[in-house]
C-alpha cells in the first residue's frame, strides 16, 4: 500500500535545517500556545508576562494532540517509506488508546474506537461517517499534516495534495478540512523552498496557494461557485497591503476557531504579518513574533501556533527557533530526529529517482 512517486524534473535538494526548523516549529507551538487555548481574547499583557516568565521556566511544556498526530504521520511515511494508510490509522488509534488527555478534538473519539474494533480494515469509513455523513470540518487535518511537507519536497503538486488529503480521510472528510489540510501542506512546502530568509514575496506566496487553491476548489473554473479558501486568501492579501489591521477584525474576517476553514488562512496571515515588526510584540526575532502573534489572536491558539510555527520554522531553519524553547517543549528531540530521517528518506527517493 506504500505510494512513493517523485516525478518532479529536476528535484532540488531540501536543507535539513528548514526541515528540523519545520517539526519543531510546529511543536513548540503547540506546547507554548496549549496554555492559551479556548480564551477567547488574550490580553497582551498577560501574553508577554507569560512568556517572560517562561524564560525562567524549567518545567516541561507538553504537547497536545496536535504533535502527538504529527508524530504519527511522520513515525508512518519513515517506517513505510511512504503512504500506508492503514499502518498511519493504526498509529493515531494506539496513541489515542495509550494518552487519550492530549486533549483531543470532542467528536474524534468516536472515529478511533470504530478504526480500534475494526482493525482498521476500512480506515477511511468511520471517518466518512462522522456528523450524520457531512464528516468533521474540523482543523484536526491540517494540525498535523506538516510532516508530509517533508516527505512530499519533490512530489508534483498534484502527488502532494492527494497524499495530504489521504492523511486527513483518516478522521476528516469534510471539503473544509481535506482542502485545509491540503492548504497548509502547501504553505509549509513552499517556506521550506524558498532560500532566503531575509526577503519573502508575500504576493508571490500567496499567489502560489491561490493557483493551488483555485485548481482543488475550482477546477473548471465556473462562475458563482464557492471556493471559500481562495476567498481568505484574498483577505490575506488585503490585510497586508494595510500599515495595521485590529486582531478583532482579523479574528473576525480569517477566523480563530477549531474549524479547518476558520484557523488554516489565519495561520497563514500569522506568518507572514509576522515578517515584519508587530507594534505590541517587542520581539526582534520574528520566529517568536510569529508564535507570539498567532496566540494573541486567542481561540485555538496551540493550533493555530502550530501551523504557523511549522511555516515560519520551516523558512526561517532551526536556528531561530530559541534555544530556551527547545529546551523546554517536550517532544523537541524526536522532532529533530523525525526530520533527519524524513531529509534521508527524501534524499534517497531522489537519488533513486535520478
Ligand atoms: N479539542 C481541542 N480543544 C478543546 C479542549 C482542550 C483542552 N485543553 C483539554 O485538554 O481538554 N483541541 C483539539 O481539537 C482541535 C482539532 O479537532 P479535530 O481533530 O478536528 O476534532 P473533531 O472532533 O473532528 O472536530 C472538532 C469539533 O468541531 C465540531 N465539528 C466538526 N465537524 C463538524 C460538523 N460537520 N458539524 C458540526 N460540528 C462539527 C465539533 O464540535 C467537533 O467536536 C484542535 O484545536 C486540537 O488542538
Ligand atoms: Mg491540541
Ligand atoms: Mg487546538
Amino acid at each position: 500500500m506504500a505510494a512513493t512517486v517523485v516525478r518532479n524534473a529536476r528535484p532540488v535538494s531540501p536543507r535539513l535545517s528548514k526541515y528540523c526548523g519545520a517539526l519543531v516549529g510546529a511543536v513548540v507551538g503547540d506546547c507554548l500556545g496549549a496554555y492559551f487555548e479556548c480564551k477567547r481574547h488574550v490580553k497582551v499583557d498577560e501574553l508577554l508576562n507569560h512568556f517572560a516568565a517562561l524564560d525562567s521556566v524549567r518545567k516541561e511544556q507538553q504537547f497536545t494532540d496536535d504533535t502527538a498526530m504529527a508524530r504519527s504521520v511522520a513515525r508512518s511515511l519513515v517506517e513505510k517509506k511512504g503512504l500506508d494508510v492503514k499502518d498511519m490509522a493504526s498509529r493515531f488509534v494506539s496513541e489515542f488508546y495509550k494518552e487519550p488527555d492530549r486533549g483531543y478534538g470532542g467528536s474524534i473519539a468516536a472515529v478511533f474506537s470504530k478504526l480500534e474494533k475494526s482493525g482498521c480494515s476500512d480506515p477511511f469509513l468511520p471517518a466518512k461517517e462522522q456528523f450524520d455523513g457531512q464528516g468533521s470540518f474540523g482543523n484536526g487535518g491540517a494540525m498535523r499534516i506538516s510532516p508530509t511537507a517533508l516527505y512530499g519536497y519533490n512530489l508534483s503538486e498534484e502527488e502532494l495534495n492527494k497524499v495530504s488529503e489521504d492523511i486527513t480521510r483518516i478522521t476528516h472528510t469534510h471539503p473544509d478540512a481535506l482542502r485545509g489540510a491540503q492548504l497548509q501542506c502547501s504553505a509549509v512546502r513552499l517556506a521550506l523552498r524558498e532560500t532566503d530568509t531575509d526577503h519573502l514575496n508575500t504576493n508571490n506566496f500567496i499567489q502560489k496557494l491561490r493557483t493551488t487553491m483555485k485548481q482543488l476548489e475550482n477546477p473548471q473554473n465556473l462562475d458563482n461557485h464557492p471556493q471559500p479558501y481562495c476567498d481568505k486568501l484574498d483577505t490575506i492579501e488585503e490585510f497586508l497591503k494595510r500599515d495595521s489591521v485590529d486582531c478583532s477584525e482579523v479574528v473576525e474576517c480569517l477566523g480563530n476557531d477549531i474549524s479547518a476553514l476558520g484557523s488554516v488562512p489565519t495561520a497563514i496571515y500569522c506568518f507572514l504579518r509576522s515578517l515584519k515588526p508587530v507594534d505590541y510584540i517587542p520581539k526582534e526575532n520574528p520566529f517568536e513574533r510569529t508564535i507570539l502573534y498567532a496566540i494573541s489572536l486567542g481561540g485555538d491558539t496551540d493550533t493555530i501556533a502550530t501551523m504557523a510555527g511549522a511555516m515560519a520554522g520551516a523558512y526561517y531553519e532551526l536556528d531561530r527557533v530559541p534555544q530556551h524553547w527547545q529546551d523546554i517543549c517536550e517532544g523537541v528531540p524526536d522532532a529533530v530526529s523525525y526530520a533527519k530521517q524524513l531529509h534521508t528518506l527524501c534524499s534517497d527517493l531522489m537519488d533513486s529517482h535520478k
